[in-house]
């Protein structure tokens, strides 16, 4: 990882006010962790390189790029959560990042300032501030958050209090008053960022960014509609991996990239070849976000022989699925489309919430999956509440569904591993 790279990024790192020590223990569990899930796997579609070379950098080149973008006048945002209008930071002259929250980073500090029952990915998202070993929130200007689940909501406000934060309300229904409020919600994103930018939304700029982003999510819709085919051409591991990276990455380099290895699949599907031999249990994961870098599910379900085809997630298909009309000609125009597209998200924090049942089933049909993994985060409750949905669904349907809770420590892997095992075996 960036400490083993050729480029000294120390000073970079200690000017954003990092614990550089700690941070560099980080660098060096996430390293092997990369090595040992996805450099260990045969037959990778060679455009992988680049994302392995990307995560030779993640807090190298990355965020030697935003700091540059930033002194040319830029301004870097970090999210949490795909609520958030990418589209609407690119117009302004910002560079989107999702910020880390996939590895247990000092819990024990996290745990004098928020409940010990919370789910893994805000203690995460906390420590690696607490910590002081994520360059990208150091890096940004603004964090946004949401009003989703209740442990976000809170996280924020400690989170506010260390760092500027805006939070956006995000309502539970979808009903046309919960429209209206997420609308004006919008407006009042677009507002902020004009008064932390200086500059003003431009329907040429929007446009622009709305094509951009839109191009990112049909790149990895090309992608992952090769994942339908058996043999299946790329890894559940590689694939999530893409989205992940698809939340920092710098977005025009990462279209290209992904179009390129898509361009791969597509030639390996017409050959008939794969990384798993035909006929290879198929299984879609479903559930709460996979933030960078756990791939705990994926690595599971992979070695056990089984290989993962799709992913509803904020990590998979909700992130890519849903484009934004790219012919809105004002800025009003272009705001109401943003605002459907988003709204449009199915996350388990919305009540009702049958459209993200809807989603899976037609996925589990459409990528010809074998069996369901439910997957929830420990003291995630609003996945924990729909896995029970989900089930019952998949049972309606014939298709086997195997519930799965866990956080980001290893110690449950091997439990894990029996487990899914002998689903496997029993598909
Ligand atoms: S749109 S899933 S990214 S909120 S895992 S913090 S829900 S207790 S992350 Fe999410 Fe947006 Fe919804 Fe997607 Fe809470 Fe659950 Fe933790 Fe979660």
């Amino acid at each position: 990882m960036s400490d083993q790279a050729t480029v000294d990024y120390t000073e970079m790192w200690t000017d954003l006010g990092l614990n550089v020590p700690a941070h560099c223990a980080v660098l060096k569990l996430i390293g092997p962790a990369y090595e040992a899930a996805y450099l260990s796997q045969s037959d990778r579609p060679e455009g992988m390189a680049y994302f392995d070379f990307v995560m030779s950098e993640i807090h190298g080149l990355r965020i030697k790029e935003l700091l540059d973008h930033k002194a040319a006048g830029g301004s870097v945002i970090g999210t949490f959560c795909v609520y958030v209008p990418e589209e609407i930071i690119r117009a302004l002259g910002g560079q989107g990042i999702g910020l880390c929250a996939g590895a247990e980073v000092a819990f024990p500090e996290v745990e004098q300032v928020m409940p010990r029952n919370t789910c893994a990915l805000i203690k995460s998202f906390m420590g690696f501030k607490l910590g002081r070993v994520c360059p990208y929130i150091e890096s940004t200007d603004l964090v946004v958050g949401e009003t989703t689940c209740d442990g976000k909501k809170k996280a924020y406000e400690v989170l506010g209090t260390m760092h500027p934060t805006h939070v956006m309300e995000l309502p539970q229904m979808k009903r046309p008053e919960d429209r209206a409020l997420w609308r004006s919600e919008i407006d009042r994103f677009v507002e902020k960022l004009e008064e932390l930018t200086g500059r003003q939304l431009e329907a040429d700029a929007l446009r622009a960014a709305i094509r951009e982003v839109n191009d990112k999510r049909r790149a990895l819709q090309r992608l992952n509609e090769a994942r339908k085919a058996d043999p299946v051409p790329i890894s559940g591991k590689d694939a999530l991996l893409a989205v992940q990276v698809a939340f920092y990455d710098d977005v025009p380099r990462f279209t290209q990239m992904v179009n390129a290895i898509a361009d791969e699949l597509e030639a390996r599907v017409a050959d008939g070849a794969g990384v798993a031999p035909a006929g290879t249990k198929r299984i879609l994961v479903t559930g709460s976000p996979m933030a960078i870098p756990n791939w705990k599910v994926h690595d599971i379900v992979e070695r056990a022989g089984g290989v993962v085809v799709a992913e509803e997630l904020c990590t998979g298909s909700r992130y890519y699925d849903a484009l934004v009309p790219e012919d809105g000609e004002t800025v009003e125009d272009m705001l109401e489309a943003i605002t459907d597209k988003y709204l449009g998200v199915n996350c388990a924090c919305f009540t009702p919430n049958t459209g993200r049942i809807d989603d899976i089933m037609r996925m589990a049909e459409e990528y010809e999956v074998d069996g369901i993994i439910h997957y929830a985060l420990q003291f995630c409750s609003p996945y924990q509440f729909e896995g029970y949905t989900v089930e019952k669904a998949a049972r309606a349907a014939g298709t086997p569904l195997l519930r799965i809770e866990t956080d980001y420590s290893m110690e449950d892997v091997g439990q894990l591993s029996t487990r899914v095992e002998a689903f496997l075996e029993m598909l």
